[in-house]
């Protein structure tokens, strides 16, 4: 079988639909060489004395796990030195990382969750990278307020997923495609093409525990799913929840299905739990890409204007059907609040 490796890809990508300039796929092979590197960090575990928390906090206030720090010197180490990027911004840093001006400064900009789901460590379970490219604008130097830009700016996306197999995952605007690493080659072989995601399903991914703490809209959608085919839906309905968000949305654009995380009531100041730059829109481009949908219940994700770097949001996403119907679950009670919910 002839390989197509992830090089051959994004020059053929450029060659076809002029979407990846050389500074471009530059980056992008950079961040896919240390996905690598973190690849093998995530598969030594414990012989590589990678688990477990560090002593520190994040931005969020989360505690870091070692493996959450590794992952994000990884990628600052491997991206800042190429002359291809003016500056970094990571869910594991308060601010963002301006190329030294040792380096020459690009014109991208890179912004990444190093080690999404963190959670799942220390149990063996799939965790991964999420990442988002931006394209700085015009003007000198570069500060926080360059990074603030919606989705539909971003010129590349993407994750690389660290399961049973390490896939990286990605999009440049033409379509989604995913790479699975040889590991005996230490390459990336594009593995699959034109993912596309079916638009209905019988699958939702939700942390059903917060189930007392969700709006009305959500309450409504989810109590109809568990129904199953004796509820308005006609049909049964099955849930999984991997607790990485990169392999719940792995899963959903392999063969379908809906991933929420909804407002919840127990911190009603806070839009949601996940981070809009560095994890919602990179997978709302990718689902979008695949033919699904993503929004916050209201608007499409990618055309929210973010407010900060560490903005957080609700996300529905996924089949396009099912985020068609609780998006209009919260439009109908935002038009007639309290009666929706019945
Ligand atoms: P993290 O970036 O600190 O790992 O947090 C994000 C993760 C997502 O990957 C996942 O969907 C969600 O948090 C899981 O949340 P919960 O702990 O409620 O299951
Ligand atoms: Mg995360």
């Amino acid at each position: 079988m002839k390989k197509t490796y992830l090089t051959r890809y994004l020059v053929e990508q450029e060659r076809d639909h002029g979407h990846v300039p050389p500074g471009l796929r530059l980056l992008l092979e950079v961040v896919a060489r240390a996905c690598k590197r973190i690849s093998l960090a995530v598969n030594k575990g414990p012989l590589g004395d990678v688990m477990g928390s560090a002593d520190s906090a994040n931005v969020q206030g989360e505690i870091q796990k070692k493996l959450d720090i590794i992952a994000n010197e990884v990628l600052i180490e491997a991206n800042e030195w190429g002359g291809h990027l003016a500056a970094m911004a990571s869910e594991e840093m308060e601010g963002i990382h301006v190329v030294p001006n040792r380096y020459p400064q690009g014109e991208y900009l890179l912004l990444f969750d190093p080690l999404d789901g963190s959670s799942n460590i220390d149990v063996n379970v799939s965790i991964g990278t999420i990442f988002s490219v931006l394209v700085k604008p015009e003007g000198a130097g570069v500060s926080e307020q360059d990074f603030l830009q919606a989705g539909v700016k971003q010129v590349a996306a993407g994750y690389c997923v660290f399961g049973p197999q390490t896939t990286l995952v990605m999009t440049v605007g033409d379509g989604v495609a995913a790479f699975t690493l040889d590991r005996e080659q230490g390459s990336f072989v594009l593995t699959q093409e034109h993912l596309r995601i079916p638009e209905d399903t019988k699958e939702f991914a939700v942390n059903m525990s917060n189930q007392r703490h969700w709006a009305a809209p959500v309450q409504r959608y989810i109590g109809e799913c568990l129904q199953g085919r004796d509820g308005p839906r006609g049909k049964d309905f099955n849930m999984r929840w991997v607790g990485s968000m990169v392999a719940d949305v792995h899963r959903i654009l392999t063969r379908g299905g809906i991933f929420m995380y909804p407002w919840d009531q127990r911190e009603p100041e806070k839009p949601g739990k996940l981070r809009l730059m560095y994890e919602a829109n990179p997978m709302s481009w990718l689902i979008e890409q695949a033919g699904g949908l993503a929004t916050d219940g209201k608007r499409r994700i990618m055309e929210i204007e973010p407010s900060h770097l560490h903005a957080r949001v609700s996300v529905f996403l996924g089949s396009r059907n099912e985020v068609e119907r609780v998006t209009g679950y919260h439009r109908a009670e935002s038009a007639a609040p309290g009666q929706a919910a019945a």
